[in-house]
């Protein structure tokens, strides 16, 4: 397996946690490249379902070295609340590795976060709120606070000050509401300080001592490609790159150590939070695939908008990650649809486009055309293998290989993880 990256060929929720639960299995290494508390991952381990927001899955496994890379945004209120977790489960985080160079999430990012959704009103984004975006744009602006200057008291203090100074400002002129003072925070702070510091180091070399020593390294993305923010449906966006390419920024690795990609798609769409979303259902259907497949934030608990799948949509996954091969998940939650429907393109007044538009007005003139299959009853959950699905199931599935171009190694018809199959 060597070097595997797995990365969300959709909106986020695809199901990333299942196939690199089922990947981590085999690897020695996991890391996360970007994004921070506003990832969601559910794992089922030793019967028992866990959330995991921070720390990457392969944590439940005592002896494999789990990673938070440079490229991710740490709010260390959460990474302790996490680590409490854990540890109250009875699950060992020695051989989690923390980069120095990652970037810590500050309360004000957190407040930035909801005063400027509150201030875009009908335009916002709908974020998760976590302060993610406000935490980056600290680091592009090169006045972050890393984990690094965390663990320096001198460092962090004029860090903290510097910046409260500014935002400070920003909320009270321009926001109209209350900041924060510099004893507050470093009091609050400091109590992470201890408590983290035994996982800090550059985990590049970590990473890259493991690749070169032969080892499984699998990376795991969070979110998905159309929420990339050079890639995805800008500005309806995170902040971050979850494209297979976020990896090597985002964890101090070459891409000459990367070798495999897998794609995670949902065998319909779903998003959450606001943007264009060309297949989005609006009927029954819609509220069917929702309630079937549980449809609901792990981090927020927001409902999350479904349509059918977007071969439009993957195919750009597909050549903005490299991807090598597909994961498809959920397809048990398409039983029992009288038909069930592919977006093969868009139609952009009269004209047929295969590529994702960069320009939102025209995306939102774009018509999605579809391909419409039979559907079947059957309860598909306790199928095996590609030839126990029903003959349509199985078209449907091969209609989505063929028209995204990528070959598929996996579809799973369930959460539980006998229920994904794998094809090659
Ligand atoms: P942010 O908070 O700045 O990253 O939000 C920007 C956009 O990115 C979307 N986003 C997500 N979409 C799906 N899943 C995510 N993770 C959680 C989950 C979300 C949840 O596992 O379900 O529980 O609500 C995630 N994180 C960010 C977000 O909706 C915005 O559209
Ligand atoms: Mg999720």
């Amino acid at each position: 397996m060597s070097t595997v990256v797995v990365v969300g060929t959709q909106w986020g929720d695809e199901g990333k946690g299942k196939i690199t639960d089922f990947l981590a299995e085999k690897a020695e290494v996991v890391a996360r490249y970007q994004g921070g508390n506003n990832a969601g991952h559910t794992i089922v381990f030793g019967g028992t379902k866990y959330k995991l927001h921070l720390i990457p899955s392969g944590i439940f496994y005592k002896e494999k070295i789990c990673v938070i890379g440079n490229g991710m945004v740490v709010n260390p209120k959460a990474l302790v609340e996490e680590l409490d977790y854990l540890h109250s489960n009875g699950v060992s985080t020695d051989n989690l590795r923390i980069s120095d160079r990652a970037h810590v999430i500050m309360p004000y990012h957190m407040k930035l976060d909801a005063a400027e959704e509150a201030k875009k009103g009908d335009n916002k984004i709908g974020t998760t709120l976590k302060g993610i975006g406000p935490a980056y744009m600290d680091k592009s602006a090169r006045i972050g606070i890393r984990i690094a200057d965390l663990m320096d008291k001198d460092i962090f203090e004029e860090k903290l000050r510097r910046n409260l100074e500014e935002k400070n400002r920003l909320f009270e002129k321009y926001y109209e509401t209350e900041g924060f003072t510099t004893e507050e925070i470093l009091e609050e702070y400091m109590q992470y300080v201890e408590r983290i510091r035994p996982y800090v180091m550059d985990t590049s070399v970590v990473l890259n001592d493991a690749i070169d020593a032969g080892k499984r390294v699998l990376f795991e993305g969070a979110q998905g490609v159309m929420l990339d923010i050079d890639q995805g449906t800008y500005p309806f966006v995170t902040s971050s790159n979850p494209v297979a390419g976020g990896v090597c920024i985002g964890s101090g690795v070459g891409p000459t150590k990367i070798h495999h990609v897998v794609g995670v798609a949902k065998a319909y769409t779903s998003r959450v939070g606001d943007g264009p979303f060309p297949t989005e259902l609006h009927d029954e259907v819609g509220n069917q695939i929702r309630e079937v497949g549980r449809e609901y934030g792990t981090t927020t608990g927001r409902p999350r908008r479904v349509g059918w799948f977007d071969s439009v949509v993957v195919r750009h996954a597909r050549r903005v990650s490299g991807i090598t091969a597909l994961s498809l998940n959920s397809l048990d939650v398409l039983s029992g649809l009288k038909t069930v429907k592919i977006c093969a393109a868009y139609r952009y007044k009269g004209e047929v486009i295969e590529h994702y538009p960069a320009n939102l007005n025209v995306l939102a003139e774009c018509e999605a055309v579809y391909e419409e299959l039979p559907g079947w009853d059957e309860d598909i959950t306790g199928v095996r293998s590609l030839d126990e699905l029903p003959a349509n199931a199985r078209h449907y599935v091969e209609r989505i290989t063929q028209l995204t171009g990528i070959p598929l190694s996996t579809f799973s018809v369930g959460p539980g993880r006998e229920q994904t199959n794998i094809v090659r």
